[in-house]
């Protein structure tokens, strides 16, 4: 088992070394170990919550209260965690001119607040607030208080993120595909490659020969496609990927 890991160690770092764009696309596992709850795990955040009946359209028109208190719980535990190792190693890789961009799933901020800058949140940020009615926009730097109302038009705020059923922001989106086409690489980190249109992303980095490095605790329906798969905490491989590229 060692001798499989460190054999695909190695292959991943030659793979890196050897990128020409290689992008990154990340899932709450980034964020686990600055211990935000994922969706799916055994802890997850959907445990307490069923998030399909809270991140949605409809569980907000019906009871704004109960979907603002989920997201300011979220907030206030984000608040009190802070960017981790695997969050640190893709801002030293974008620095030195590996990483090209990150394209995150996740709302939680992190990657932001950590110093990544070519960044995409396909799923928007549990930061940030929009009005349901007016084109209003603001930004919070503490969790909401309460049901948020619009200082222009009074009508509900909500967070600006993506729910299910929703699409997701077409220039957002523009750029996105604009970053997998130039891809030759794809790192996949602790995402459980269910939710779509995100979970997608690397199959088109991969149907034009690209190659996939997956980082995850266990396996999803993306390791069988994937070109080298580490099995850990990207906490751990990461920083240890970038030992033995440097
Ligand atoms: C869309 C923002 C077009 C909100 C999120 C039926 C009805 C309606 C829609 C659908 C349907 N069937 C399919 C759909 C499409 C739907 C979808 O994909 N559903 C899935 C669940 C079947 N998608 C949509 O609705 C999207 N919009 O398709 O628009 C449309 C329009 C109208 C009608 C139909 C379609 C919008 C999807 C966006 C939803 N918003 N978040 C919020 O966060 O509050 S999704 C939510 O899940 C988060 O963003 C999260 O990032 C994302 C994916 O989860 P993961 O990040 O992968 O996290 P998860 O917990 O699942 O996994 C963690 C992984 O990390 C695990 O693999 C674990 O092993 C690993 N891990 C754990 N610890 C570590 C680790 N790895 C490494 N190290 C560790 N330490
Ligand atoms: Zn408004």
């Amino acid at each position: 088992m060692i001798m499989q890991d460190e054999l695909s160690i190695k292959q991943a770092t030659n793979i890196i070394k050897q990128s020409k764009y290689l992008i990154a696309m990340t899932g709450a596992g980034i964020s686990r170990e600055s211990n935000v709850p994922t969706f799916r795990g055994a802890d997850g955040l959907w445990k307490q919550y069923d998030a399909m009946q809270l991140a949605t359209p409809d569980a907000f028109r019906a009871n704004p209260q109960l979907v603002w208190e989920w997201y300011s719980w979220r907030q206030d535990l984000i608040l009190k965690c802070s960017p981790n190792p695997a969050h640190e190693t893709l801002v030293k890789w974008e620095q030195k001119g590996y990483l090209k961009s990150i394209i995150t799933q996740n709302v939680d901020g992190l990657h932001r607040r950590a110093g990544s800058h070519s960044l995409h949140e396909v799923h928007g940020n549990l930061w940030t607030l929009k009005c349901t009615s007016c084109d209003y926009h603001d930004q919070l730097d503490a969790p909401a208080v309460g049901v948020p109302i619009c200082p222009s038009c009074s009508n509900h705020l909500r967070p600006d993120v993506v729910w299910f059923g929703e699409n997701l922001n077409q220039e957002i989106m523009l750029n996105v595909y604009s970053e997998l086409d130039k891809a030759d690489v794809c790192m996949v980190i602790g995402t459980s490659a269910l939710v779509q249109p995100a979970a997608s992303f690397p199959l088109l980095v991969r149907e034009q020969g690209g190659l996939i490095i997956e980082v995850n605790i266990e396996e999803t329906p993306l390791t069988p496609l994937a070109t080298v798969h580490l099995r850990g905490k990207a906490g751990e491989i990461l920083p240890l990927l970038d030992k033995l590229i440097a």
